[in-house]
């Protein structure tokens, strides 16, 4: 009874809330303004780990906080429960992946409700449910009916010893895959894709509306991701060959500079160009194309790499000037980027010179970057003005990229270009583009790095494709009222990965009847990539056992968009860019009233030990239950919370997680120790300790609002302490204000630590659940300040600091300042002629000798 015990109170108040279940959010009629708080659901691999105790803690604060002002909040909480963890762990031990998840998520679960987020259980889904899955079926349909989903051929990454595709990270900077250690190499495989690129303006300009509510780093990450360039194609004719080749540039205005031609090696048009060359050059082609299909994309991107490439012996005609370019296949051409062809102009691109300078191809300067933009010299002394000193000379060999091997990107003026010449680089590139438009060779564009959505998997575990094939290659989108297309079981299947699907290998699930006219057909054997999953799961929480719709409009319209969005930087680009996308595609589908899903985010920090990430080959893992068992689940949360902002890294060899529980301790024994009545005499209480307990209340919301969770905590301590300072050594524990004190706490450590404030809130003589309890009003009247500091000045300079009551008379305060030792001292034997009183802050004295 005495002392504090987490675990005690743990085991007291879990089955208590579990019944009353505070945090349903149920009520149609609820006339509150409501706020929506969702926090990235987790991945059920294994138990929670650190990850989890920290978003759960501190998401959970921004949810109650807004409980406790007033507000409706939802706050589910789900799985993402498809995904390849469960695939290879079922593919190790010949298990069921179904089972392995299934298990995981009720391990999470227990842990999660002991850690006693305030979610509302009620919406809880997993993503690997029929039920939910389905609705991604039903959402691909929308996207296909629309011509936004669609079936192309691609290079991808193929690791020829697991026999599967790998993503870009899974190549290691050798080219060897980090599953096998085989040397990857491209295959040419079709994939279904989602057109993403069609919303790249929409996705880059609406970035504009998060400004100031999500983290300005990850708006750049989103920015840098769809990374559109602003310029111009530029057709070139090819001798020999009907169709001209257009090429991608945002330096329209350097054509009187270009050289040569550089073509992808990997592009059709490498092969094609080739295919007239001399056989010797046919054969280098063929074996720099097995190079450069053995190299990834950064590889190829990489500055300080020695240039490669073959002449295809084939000729560009430059539209500017007529002159004929040699064309070459290069690898820092790109084949998947603008046309996948590039007008070279080494004088004035890095590229372009380092190959230039490899090849000894001609480099000609056609801006002048030492002459001035503006019209105004830029460097110029005073000596260069009255002439006894002279101009500087232009070195030209210091500027001559060929000597320098530093291409000129900067501004200048536009030189050996014809009717260019003289003009800026913005005019000439307008002036440009306005010529090739004339002469029918050109026109401004955009492009952008974003690509397509790579959104078919050959793996098992995920959702089937919703499509069926005719024996005629038709594609036949599922009926939607024979949704869900069900994942077969794994009875008899081939989980492991060889390129094709496993549900390929189905054969009464893939084999159906065409849908149109009833001749045999196969369904399509691909799963979706996860993050179809992820990209609108926002929504379903709405009404998550709904089987007619994938969610409810009239709900998203309440509801949506989500008021904070809380999770790991690690989503910064394509989580949130998918969620997003689909966000807009289903208002363009008058879904939903909205374009943009989450209005603010927080990105929470890892949780590391020793300076480094935590992983389980470097053996430095925290176990989350060993932490919870060992300190409790408050003092777990609170630490998280007040450790630093929530966005930096929190080292848990740097906290401590002992100091936690030792205050929570002190704040409950506040509570034990209360012996006043809840109906008390407030105003009768100690003044000094209800002046800090306003404070507190006055101050927090903002702090809260804004995140700064670690200073809510440190003042929370200093309440505390005063409360203390008074039962012990003030006017006791039978002190009203000693009873307010204690309130304060229970209600405010109700954010950090639920079950010791709970605990308290019952000592103090309340019901369940201090969670609901409102945020008390700070009494504006008790925050007046003590005292102010007046400034004394004796002839206009400050000579000395009075702390003074904020009411004190003019006459009282020219008392004061008059008498101040400092003030007597510097008038010395001079004599005062004015006295100028602005009380409370000012007493200006004027002397004369
Ligand atoms: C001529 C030129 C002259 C260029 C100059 C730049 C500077 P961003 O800004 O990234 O869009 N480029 C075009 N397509 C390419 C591809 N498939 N692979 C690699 N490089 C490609 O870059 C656009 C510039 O990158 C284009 O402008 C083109 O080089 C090159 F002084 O054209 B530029």
């Amino acid at each position: 009874e005495d002392g504090y015990d987490f675990a005690a109170i743990q085991a007291k108040w879990a089955p208590i809330w579990e019944e009353l279940e505070p945090f349903r959010t149920s009520d149609p009629d609820d006339k509150r303004p409501r706020k929506y708080v969702l926090d990235m659901f987790p991945y059920p691999s294994g138990d929670l780990h650190m990850g989890h105790a920290e978003v759960y803690a501190l998401g959970d604060v921004v949810a109650r906080y807004w409980r406790q002002q007033g507000f409706n909040v939802l706050h589910p909480i789900g799985w993402d429960s498809f995904g390849l963890p469960a695939e290879n762990a079922a593919i190790k031990r010949g298990i069921d992946p179904r089972g392995w998840t299934y298990d995981n998520i009720a391990q999470q679960k227990k842990s999660m409700k002991l850690y006693a987020a305030s979610f509302d259980w009620s919406r809880e889904l997993h993503t690997s449910d029929p039920e939910y899955y389905k609705w991604n079926q039903w959402l691909f349909l929308q996207l296909y009916k629309k011509g936004l989903a669609y079936r192309k051929d691609s290079w991808v990454n193929w690791d020829p010893v697991d026999q599967t595709v790998l993503a870009n990270e899974q190549v290691l900077p050798d080219g060897t895959s980090d599953r096998s250690g085989a040397v990857v190499v491209k295959k040419k495989l079709t994939q279904w894709y989602f057109k993403i690129t069609d919303y790249a303006d929409r996705l880059l300009d609406d970035l504009n509306q998060l400004e100031g509510t999500w983290p300005a780093k990850v708006l750049n990450m989103q920015r840098n991701w769809i990374g559109r360039s602003i310029g111009a194609d530029v057709d070139f004719v090819i001798e020999d060959r009907e169709a001209p080749v257009s090429v991608f540039t945002t330096r329209p205005d350097t054509l009187f500079g270009a050289t040569f031609m550089v073509v992808a090696p990997d592009a059709d048009l490498a092969a094609e160009l080739v295919a007239d060359a001399s056989p010797e050059v046919r054969e280098r082609f063929a074996a720099y194309l097995v190079q450069v299909q053995n190299s990834t994309e950064i590889e190829r991107q990489a500055t300080d790499r020695e240039k490669t490439g073959v002449f295809l012996e084939r000729y560009a005609i430059n539209p500017a000037n007529g002159e004929r370019l040699p064309i070459w296949a290069a690898d820092y051409v790109l084949a998947d980027y603008g046309h996948g062809a590039v007008m070279a102009v080494p004088a004035h691109d890095q590229r372009d010179l380092d190959f230039a300078l490899r090849f000894d191809l001609p480099v000609r300067v056609v801006v002048d970057t030492t002459a001035p933009v503006t019209g105004i010299i830029p460097v110029i002394t005073p000596g260069m003005l009255d002439g006894s000193e002279e101009l500087p000379a232009l070195d030209s060999d210091a500027l001559d990229p060929a000597k320098t091997g530093t291409a000129l990107t900067g501004e200048g003026r536009l030189v050996n270009s014809g009717a260019l010449n003289g003009l800026t680089k913005s005019n000439a590139i307008k002036r440009m583009i306005d010529q090739l438009v004339a002469d029918g060779t050109g026109r401004a564009t955009k492009n952008y790095r974003l690509r397509d959505w790579l959104i078919s998997r050959q793996r098992y575990w995920g959702t089937p494709i919703p499509i069926i094939h005719g024996a005629d290659g038709t594609e036949i989108p599922v009926p939607e009222d024979q949704l869900p297309v069900l994942l077969p079981p794994t009875d008899g299947l081939d989980l492991k990965p060889k390129g094709t699907s496993p549900l390929g290998g189905a054969a009464d699930w893939v084999n159906v009847a065409n849908p149109i006219d009833g001749t045999p057909a196969k369904r399509d054997a691909d799963t979706m990539d996860t993050f179809v999953d992820s990209s609108w799961y926002f929504l379903r929480f709405l009404n998550p056992t709904d089987d007619t719709k994938a969610f409810d409009p009239k709900e998203a319209d309440k509801w949506a968009p989500v008021d904070q969005y809380v999770g790991g930087v690690e989503h910064a680009i394509l989580h949130l860019l998918y969620a997003r996308f689909i966000t807009k595609v289903l208002f363009d589908l008058g879904y939903v009233t909205f374009t943009e899903p989450f209005t603010a985010l927080l990105n929470q920090g890892m949780v590391i030990l020793d300076g480094a990430k935590m992983s389980k080959s470097k053996g430095n893992l925290v176990y989350f239950t060993e932490e919870v068992d060992k300190f409790g689940v408050d003092a777990v949360r609170l630490t998280m919370a007040f450790a630093g902002p929530p966005e930096d890294d929190i080292d848990w060899s740097d906290v401590s997680p002992v100091g936690s529980a030792k205050f929570l301790a002190r704040a409950w024994r506040v509570a034990r120790d209360v012996t006043s009545a809840p109906d008390v005499e407030w105003k009768t209480g100690d003044a000094a300790l209800r002046r800090v307990t306003h404070r507190f209340l006055a101050d927090a919301p903002s702090l809260i609002e804004s995140f700064k969770f670690n200073v809510v905590v440190a003042r929370m301590m200093e309440l505390v302490n005063a409360t203390r300072k008074v039962i012990d050594t003030g006017a006791g524990a039978g002190d009203a204000a000693v009873r307010e004190a204690a309130e304060v706490t229970a209600m405010a450590l109700n954010l950090f630590a639920p079950y010791t404030a709970e605990d308290m809130w019952e000592r103090l003589g309340y019901e369940p659940c201090v969670a609901l309890a409102q945020w008390r009003k700070a009494d504006r009247s008790l925050l007046v300040a003590e005292s102010v500091t007046a400034v004394v000045q004796v002839d206009g300079k400050v000579r000395d600091r009075l702390e003074v009551p904020p009411k004190i008379s003019t006459d009282d305060l020219e008392a004061l300042a008059r008498s101040s030792a400092a003030v007597v001292r510097s008038i010395g034997d001079r004599s005062i002629v004015k006295v100028i009183v602005r009380a409370p802050r000012l007493v200006s004295i004027v002397t004369k000798p």
